[in-house]
């Protein structure tokens, strides 16, 4: 079952503002949150351990707004936000509410604050190498989602060796598609991938061309965003053998949430399209 656990106006005492004094002398903070919890087995036993402890939600925030020192309460609300989440593995979502009521403001205010939410999400990522040691390569760039404790539940599909899609002539590559959860953003995921792409030394000299690794979000959730630097869904994926292949064995039963298409469909309707370039 689902509910919401309410922690109103816990009072802390902490260090955080831009200015020198707010840093040595420290003020109160009053910070709320509102935690969205699953609880698997329901709460008809009324037994502590089968839900969220508020007591133990009020420590986490008190020891982040006491010990911790950051100049935004943006920072600190978020901070305890996603500490919340990777601690009590019940809590799906949760939005923290931070109020600084002696901000250093010289006109009369009564107070200043902010709020942030976050929660897990549902991500699919396209993996793929064709240079070096490719399954060597593959296996790191999983230890390293698996070691950010922004994500949770890691799982990589059977890898496959594939033809090069694209014209551009290159040796085999190995594919796969991993889901996972994440507390992570689109953009936030997309910073991350990019950084483990770089540490396994992801070069960009030809498009589409030879890579140690490609890290590519193919779904998040069932959003569906057009950004500069960012397309969710991977405008590319109904196309490719490679990513379909290894995303329906993870899921069988996944939307397309631009067309509300099966995958499944989509994947089947490929093998009679005329362009379709069979790598698998
Ligand atoms: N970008 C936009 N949307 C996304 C998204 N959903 N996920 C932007 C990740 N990145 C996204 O990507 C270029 C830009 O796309 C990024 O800066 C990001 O902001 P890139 O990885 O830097 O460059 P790229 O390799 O030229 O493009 P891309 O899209 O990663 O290449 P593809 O589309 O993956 O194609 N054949 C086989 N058999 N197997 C393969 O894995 N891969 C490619 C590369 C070609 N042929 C292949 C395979
Ligand atoms: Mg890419």
């Amino acid at each position: 079952m689902r509910y919401e656990i309410f922690i109103d106006e816990l009072e802390c005492f902490g260090f955080h503002g831009v200015l020198e004094e707010e840093k040595r002398l420290g003020q109160k903070f009053i910070i709320s949150s509102k935690l969205t919890v699953n609880s698997p087995e329901g709460v008809d036993e009324d037994d502590c351990d089968k839900t969220v402890n508020y007591a133990q939600v009020c420590d986490v925030i008190a020891a982040i707004a006491e010990n911790e020192q950051y100049d935004l309460i943006e920072t600190l609300a978020d901070t305890i936000a996603k500490e919340i989440l990777i601690r009590f593995s019940m809590v799906e979502k949760v939005s923290v509410h931070v109020d600084k009521p002696s901000a250093p403001i010289k006109r009369g205010v009564k107070n200043v604050g902010v709020e942030v939410e976050r929660s897990w999400h549902v991500a699919y990522i396209g993996v793929g190498s064709n240079m070096g040691d490719s399954q060597g390569n593959i296996n790191e760039a999983m230890k390293k989602l698996k070691e950010s404790s922004f994500n949770r539940e890691v799982v990589l599909s059977d890898l496959i060796k594939t033809k090069p899609y694209g014209g551009v002539e290159q040796d085999d590559f190995i594919n796969g598609v991993c889901s996972m959860r994440t507390l992570l953003g689109p953009e936030e995921l997309l910073r991350l991938l990019q950084q483990i792409e770089k540490e396994l030394k992801r070069t960009r000299e030809i498009h589409w061309g030879p890579r140690t690794i490609d890290l590519d979000i193919l779904l998040f959730d069932n959003i569906v965003m057009e950004e500069s630097d960012l397309t969710i869904p991977h405008p590319e994926m109904c196309k490719r053998d490679f990513v379909l292949k290894p995303l329906l064995e993870l899921n069988p039963r996944l939307v397309n949430p631009l067309t509300h298409q099966y995958f499944a469909d989509i994947f089947e309707e490929l093998q009679g399209k005329d362009w379709y370039e069979k790598t698998v």
